[in-house]
Formats: structure tokens, sequence, C-alpha cells
């Protein structure tokens, strides 16, 4: 017999998949759903088949029954102040449910965001919300810039959308749609911003703006003009990169077409990343992109728009970037691996050190269930059931509990166990907050859509009632040249701009899901410094060291290294810096200096 169900890992792409029979035997893609074109990917057709399980619940490092481990749980949490810091392991809306266990108690959760929220930020800066553009108007798009985003690795089934189009990729990077793509702008690291200002000031110059367009939606954009006037042409230029001809090219891919700007999280790891989404917006909303067919902005999403989520407590919160785990006497980490994910890991790890009561609630064995006191065996998507909302696309879909195992417990049974054990009242049934979710859905021939589905979004305008005018960046307060930080200014050679240290790229791994499943253990590097593939290599940040060995990589920069971000120790370098807006961590908000050391 065949069901149904879908992917809850955190992934553009939310595939529906089909499984035979209930033990998991065949897996495949739903050829009849929008995004899934029939195929998963290798994760999941073999990395979480084979990952080994945590099987049994611990605590003091002693195996226990899942009961004496809940009994451990509850006492823990008798003990105040407690902080729940949920990972986003799994997707489903289900895990939320452990927040209104939290506000019972008056527990403490987190705010910002590992991920997204600089962009975020910047695009309701412009647009009022965050919407997702429609796959169908991606397919109708003549050019797609894939701007920062590693589609083939993070997004893989966006790529059947692709077909036939011009692409226009913007990337440290020659990633592998770079190689196919028509147009490869190699951007240094962190200048996405400028980049989309000289392209604005251009347009403005060549007068292809849509005017109209402008008129009607966004009246500022007068001021607009003059904010990318006080933006210097050359210098600018030379420190993204590029040069009048290459600016050329690529305005002639933008103007007068149906262009899809796919931003990826690349563009934001930065202190200024809400600035820099806002300037892609801004590009955008001049060339009249929003509102219209085949065109638009494609960020991730906001996936819970339009839904009233039945998990929405007043708790207080704490910052997810900088989380002072060491202020809770008990610590709930939950679908997540902060002790390797969150950035400055040797601030992170200390913090988590100091914790009396450290549960880890997850499915494998990594470097935070290494530190924890208790650890509880969770439930895989597989065999629980959920709700999942997708930041990719308008497709909602129902988790169905597909294989029945002994191991682990699921987040809503063990809020019920705590439920009763406090003697609480007021939890529902899952099914009933199942329902609640589902039943919010808008549908069509394919299934549920998210409730804030609009067909061409900002058609009517901008803001949640959609009769808010566009509002364009005014202010950008991080001139470059200024950025001692970045940029080490030699005055000696002739103001020459030099700077020996590297930037640090830590993308995504087509093995793994962030830290689930197999883990790298490499710097990739330019030949051109001449390092032998296989040199130990000993990387330096103000905020700690990682050795890794050297693998050449000729797609690089040479101003860049790459550290995939399910290597061990990556985060040992990266900086607890939150991003001016949008509460986001900065991971390559860093610099490097290498060292030889064998
Ligand atoms: N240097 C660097 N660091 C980064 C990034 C980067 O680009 N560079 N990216 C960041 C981004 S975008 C993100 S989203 C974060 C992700 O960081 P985290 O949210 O910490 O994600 P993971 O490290 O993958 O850990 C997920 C854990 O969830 C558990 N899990 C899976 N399914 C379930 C379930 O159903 N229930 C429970 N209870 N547990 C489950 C698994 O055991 C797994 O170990 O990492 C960030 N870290
Ligand atoms: N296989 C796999 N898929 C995943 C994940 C995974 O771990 N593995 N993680 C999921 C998660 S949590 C997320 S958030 C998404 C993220 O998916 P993506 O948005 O694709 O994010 P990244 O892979 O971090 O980086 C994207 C690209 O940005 C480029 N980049 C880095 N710095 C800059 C810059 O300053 N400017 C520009 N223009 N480009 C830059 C990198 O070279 C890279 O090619 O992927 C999801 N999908
Ligand atoms: S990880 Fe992404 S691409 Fe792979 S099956 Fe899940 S949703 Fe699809
Ligand atoms: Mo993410």
């Amino acid at each position: 017999m065949k069901q149904t169900t879908a992917c809850a890992l955190d992934c553009y792409d939310a595939c529906k998949i089909v499984v035979e029979e209930s033990a998991l035997r065949t897996i495949e893609g739903d050829k009849n759903h929008p995004v899934g074109n029939g195929a998963l990917c290798a994760l999941l057709n073999k990395s979480i088949h084979e990952e080994e399980r945590i099987a049994k619940p611990r605590v003091d490092g002693v195996e226990v029954s899942m009961d004496e481990a809940m009994n451990a749980v509850k006492k823990a949490f008798e003990s105040s102040p407690s902080l729940l810091w949920r990972g986003s392991g799994n997707m489903g809306v289900m895990q939320e449910v452990t927040n209104l266990f939290m506000e019972r108690i008056n527990g403490t959760l987190t705010h910002g965001s590992l991920c997204d929220g600089a962009g975020d930020a910047g695009i309701v800066e412009g647009r009022g919300v965050n919407r997702t553009l429609p796959l169908e108007q991606i397919v109708k798009a003549e050019t797609v810039v894939v701007w920062g985003r590693n589609v083939t690795v993070t997004n893989a089934h966006m790529m059947p959308f692709l077909e036939g189009k011009n692409i226009v990729v913007i990337d440290p990077v020659q990633t592998a749609i770079a190689k196919k793509a028509a147009m490869h702008v190699q951007i240094q690291p962190r200048t996405d911003y400028y980049l989309a200002i000289m392209l604005s000031r251009f347009i403005y110059m060549e007068d292809s703006q849509d005017t109209p367009w402008l008129e009607e939606f966004a009246s500022d954009h007068e001021e607009f003009y003059e904010f990318t006037q006080a933006h210097r042409i050359k210098a600018i230029l030379q420190y993204i990169g590029t040069d009048l001809g290459e600016i050329g090219r690529l305005l002639n891919y933008l103007r007068h077409q149906k262009v899809v700007f796919l931003v990826g999280t690349g563009v934001q790891k930065y202190s200024t990343g809400a600035s820099t989404l806002h300037a892609i917006d801004s590009l955008a909303a001049l060339l009249g992109l929003f509102g219209k067919e085949g065109c638009g902005v494609h960020y991730l999403g906001n996936s819970k728009l339009g839904f009233e989520n039945p998990f929405e407590v007043a708790c207080k919160t704490v910052s997810k970037v900088t989380t002072p785990f060491s202020d809770f006497t008990t610590v709930l980490v939950q679908g997540g691996n902060p002790a390797a994910s969150m950035p400055n890991s040797n601030r992170v790890c200390q913090e988590l050190e100091s914790v009396e009561n450290l549960i880890y609630f997850g499915l494998y064995e990594n470097e935070t269930s290494k530190r924890a006191k208790i650890v509880l065996p969770a439930k895989n998507f597989f065999e629980k059931e959920d709700v999942r909302l997708s930041y990719g696309h308008q497709y909602v879909q129902k988790i169905n509990q597909v294989v029945q195992r002994d191991i682990g417990i699921s987040e809503y049974d063990f809020t019920k166990w705590l439920f009763d054990a406090f003697g609480f009242e007021g939890l529902q049934s899952e099914e009933s907050y199942i329902d609640t979710w589902l039943k919010q859905c808008k549908e069509d021939e394919h299934g549920y859509i998210s409730p804030a589905y609009e067909a061409i979004p900002y058609e009517s305008g901008f803001g949640e009632e959609g009769d808010d005018e566009f509002v364009f960046i005014d202010e950008y307060d991080d001139d470059f040249i200024n950025t001692k930080r970045f940029t080490k200014v030699r005055t000696s050679e002739k103001n020459k701009i030099e700077d020996e240290r590297f930037w640090l790229l830590s993308p995504k791994s087509n093995k793994s899901l962030n830290t689930q499943f197999k883990r790298d253990n490499k710097v990739h590097m330019h030949p051109k410094h001449g390092y032998k593939e296989g040199t130990l290599l000993k990387l330096s940040s103000e905020y700690g060291t990682l050795e890794l060995e050297v693998k050449h990589n000729v797609d690089l920069r040479e101003d860049c290294l790459m550290v995939p971000n399910n290597t061990p120790g990556v985060n040992r370098l990266t900086p607890s810096v939150v991003s001016d807006e949008g509460e986001s961590a900065c991971y390559q908000e860093v610099k490097i200096v290498v060292e030889d050391v064998g």
C-alpha cells in the first residue's frame, strides 16, 4: 500500500514523499507534486536511513527507561530559571508544542535567528511583509539571477524551473550553476549591497526604471535616486571586484525583461545583511518587478504568514545568537546542535558546560548531546504526525506517521507527559492542533496551500493589507573604506588597499543537513597560495582557532577560504555578533589568518 508524507528537513524544497508499505523500504518523490519532480535527494534516499539513532535515554551517562528519563526531566524543570533553545532539525509545526509547557512554568524562549533573519528584516522594511514568490511565477521569468544561493545543493528541486532561462549568478564561488550560467559575477564577499546600489544607479542613468509602476507603488523613488547618487562609482566597482563592462553586460539581462532574483542566505551572513536584502528589493522595485507575472524576489519566505499559531506564547526571550545559557539552571535543547551550529562555539560550549541540567532532545549524538546531563531520544518525522509549511514555496503538507518504532518520544507526547506530571490542564489533543493548522489553509488541485498565498504577490500593493507603498532603502552606515575590521589599508603603497587575511565562507554541504549526517573536515583554498593538498593549516580569528587540511578548489576567489558549515569546529572561528537588524547570526563577519603547521 502506498502512503504519502513530506520531508521535514530544513530545506527550501519540502518534498512530498511516497512510501511503499510501512517499512520505508521504498521511498520516492511524488511525480504529481509541483515541487518534487519525482525525485528526492541523497539525504533522504540514503543518509537518513543509515545514520545511527540515539536509541535509549540517558541520565548522567547511564542508560535508563523513558519513564526514568522523563522523571529526571520533570525534576530538572522544578528548578528554575529554565530555557528552551529550539533548533531547526525538524521543520514540522508540532515542534513548537513544547512552548505551551514553557509558558506554564514561566520559562524562557529565544528570539532571533541563526539562519535568514537579517535578510527577512530587510525585506520587511521594504515590503512590509515577506511573502513567498510562487513557483509558477519563477517558471514564467526570462532571466533568473541566482544571488548567493547554491541551488544545486540546497534547493535542487528548483533546477527544473530554471530550464531555458538566462541564468546570471552572483557568488564569490564558481558554483555548479555558475559554471552553466550565461554570466557569473564572482563578487567579493559582503559587497552585494554595493552591487545592488550600483545597478540601481546605472538604471537611473540610462532611464530604464519603470516610472509608471513607481508612481503608483513607490513614490519615494526620487529620494532613492538621490541616495544612489551619493555612492561613488569607480571606488565601489573596484571594491566589489567588477568593472563597467561587467555591469553593462549584467544590465542587459535585467532591463525590460521578466526577472526573478533567487536570493539565498549567502548574501546576508553579515551585520549588514538586512540592508543587502533591502537594497536588492529596491533594485527590483526600480525595475518594476513586484506584482507582475514572471517577476519578483524569491528569498526564504515567512512560512507562518497568514496563520494563527496555537503555540504562540508570551514568554520572556533571550537572544538565539548570543544565548546566555549559564544564566539558567535548566536548558532544554530541542532539535538542534547549538554546541556546533551557533557562532563562537568556544563561548557556547563554555556556557553549556556550566548549565546544571542540560537536556538534549534529539535524534543523533553530536557536540551538544555529549555535554548533556539528560539525553532524550526523539522520534523522526517518519514516526509522528505533523504539518509541514515551507519557506521555499506555497504548498502545505500533512506529515503522516508511516512507520512505527519503539524508540524515542514525540514532542507532543513529551509535552503531554509534563502537563500530566505537573498537573497542568488545557492541553488539547494532537489531532486538534494538527487540524487547527490545516483548516486555516487554502486548497488547490495539489492540496493545501498557505493562507497567505497570492498568485502574484504585491499585485495590489505592500504591507499586510496590500494597500501600502514600497519603501526604498535610504541609509547605510557601513562605509567600506572605514571598515577597518575588513580592510587593512596600507597607505604607504599609493593608497593601495590590501589585506592578507581571508574571508571565511561557510556554506551548506550536499552530504549533510546542517550538522546532521556526514561531516566534512577540510579547508578549501585556491591552489595559487602554494599550500599543497593535505597541508595542515591553523586558521585563526579573534574568536578562536581550528586546524584543518587543505583541499584545493579553483572555484574560489583567491581572497576566500571555504569551510562548509557541517565541519566540526568551524564555528570556533565565527563571531557572536548580532546583525544590525533582524537579530541574526553573522557567520561571515570575520577574517581569517592562516599558518602552516605541517
Ligand atoms: N558557520 C556556519 N554555521 C551555521 C550556518 C552557516 O551557514 N555557517 N548555518 C546556520 C543555519 S542556516 C541554520 S538553520 C543552523 C541550524 O542549526 P541547528 O538548528 O542546530 O541544526 P542541526 O545542527 O542540524 O541540528 C539539528 C538536530 O535536530 C535533531 N532532530 C532532527 N529531527 C528532530 C525531531 O523531530 N525532534 C527532535 N527533538 N530533534 C530532531 C537532530 O538530532 C539534529 O542533531 O545552523 C547555522 N549554523
Ligand atoms: N544539502 C543541504 N541543503 C540545505 C541545507 C544543508 O545543510 N544541506 N541547509 C538548509 C538551510 S538551513 C538553509 S538556511 C538553506 C540555505 O541555502 P543557501 O541559501 O544556498 O545558503 P548557503 O549554502 O549557505 O550559501 C549560498 C551561497 O552563497 C554564497 N555566498 C557566500 N557569501 C556570499 C556573499 O557575500 N555574497 C554572495 N553573493 N554570495 C555569497 C556561497 O558561496 C554559496 O554558494 O539551505 C537548506 N538546504
Ligand atoms: S532534504 Fe530537501 S531535497 Fe531532500 S528530500 Fe528533503 S526536502 Fe527534498
Ligand atoms: Mo537555515
